[in-house]
């Protein structure tokens, strides 16, 4: 039987040098002793895996009936979710049949030509849109991106999709800030694998000189920081 996908993505996680251990500032001010950096999917095989580990969560999520079927576009928030929302379409498409469009947002406005705010399928009352971004936090970039989608027309966001959930706490509750966003905007956010099972699956995967990626250094630093701020 082959590996589960949490497995499988830790290990190309690991492997692609996404998933980097030291000493890290977040966004939201935390030093963490760890950090996914999506900017190592760079180049083509990199990109079109990571987009085929999204349409895998994506459609096992329409199977499960959590999801729905005829979702209209894969809106990847710029610029970092250009990528993801783009090999996700593709992958929707050539690996799971599903006709899909793919959109993101423009950071400037435009003063020519059709001057939209969107790239790609252009968003109209009533379509079904489903968010992909790379990793959540605090979830302050979801926050800001739900507002400029609703200002083009009256979508329906049917839910966001990460790769990592980091599993922390929000600032003033005790509340994941994926279960908050959940909260606040009634859509389910999934992601292809939270950080208990990366650092679970990581004591597990083996560099090339057969030591396990996690150490247990680094599984223990990363206990005391989820201790303090894991939700
Ligand atoms: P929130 O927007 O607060 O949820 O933080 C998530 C964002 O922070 C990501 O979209 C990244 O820009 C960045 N980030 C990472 O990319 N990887 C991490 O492991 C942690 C962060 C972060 O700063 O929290």
């Amino acid at each position: 039987m082959s590996d589960s996908l949490d497995i499988r993505f830790t290990r190309f996680l690991l492997e692609s040098q996404a998933l980097k251990f030291g000493d890290f500032t977040l966004k939201s001010g935390r030093q963490s002793p760890y950090f996914i950096n999506a900017g190592a999917f760079n180049d083509g095989r990199k990109i079109a895996t990571l987009g085929a580990f999204y349409a895998e969560k994506i459609a096992a999520e329409i199977e499960a009936g959590n999801l729905p079927a005829d979702i209209d576009t894969v809106f990847g928030p710029a610029y970092k979710g250009i990528p993801l929302g783009v090999s996700t379409a593709i992958a929707l498409t050539g690996a799971h049949g599903m006709e899909v469009g793919y959109t993101f947002d423009r950071k400037e406005k435009k003063d020519h030509g059709d001057g939209g705010m969107m790239v790609g399928t252009q968003l109209a009352d009533g379509m079904k849109v489903l968010l992909v971004d790379d990793v959540m936090t605090a979830g302050t970039a979801v926050r800001e991106v739900i507002p400029k989608l609703k200002a083009e027309a009256d979508v329906e966001v049917v839910g966001l999709v990460l790769s990592v959930d980091r599993m922390e706490k929000t600032r003033d509750s005790d509340l994941s800030a994926v279960k908050a966003v959940e909260q606040e905007f009634g859509f389910p956010v999934f992601a292809i694998a939270n950080v208990r099972e990366i650092f679970e699956a990581g004591r597990r995967i083996m560099t090339d000189d057969g030591q396990p990626y996690v150490t247990e250094e680094i599984k223990a630093a990363a206990d005391e920081y989820l201790g303090r701020y894991g939700a």
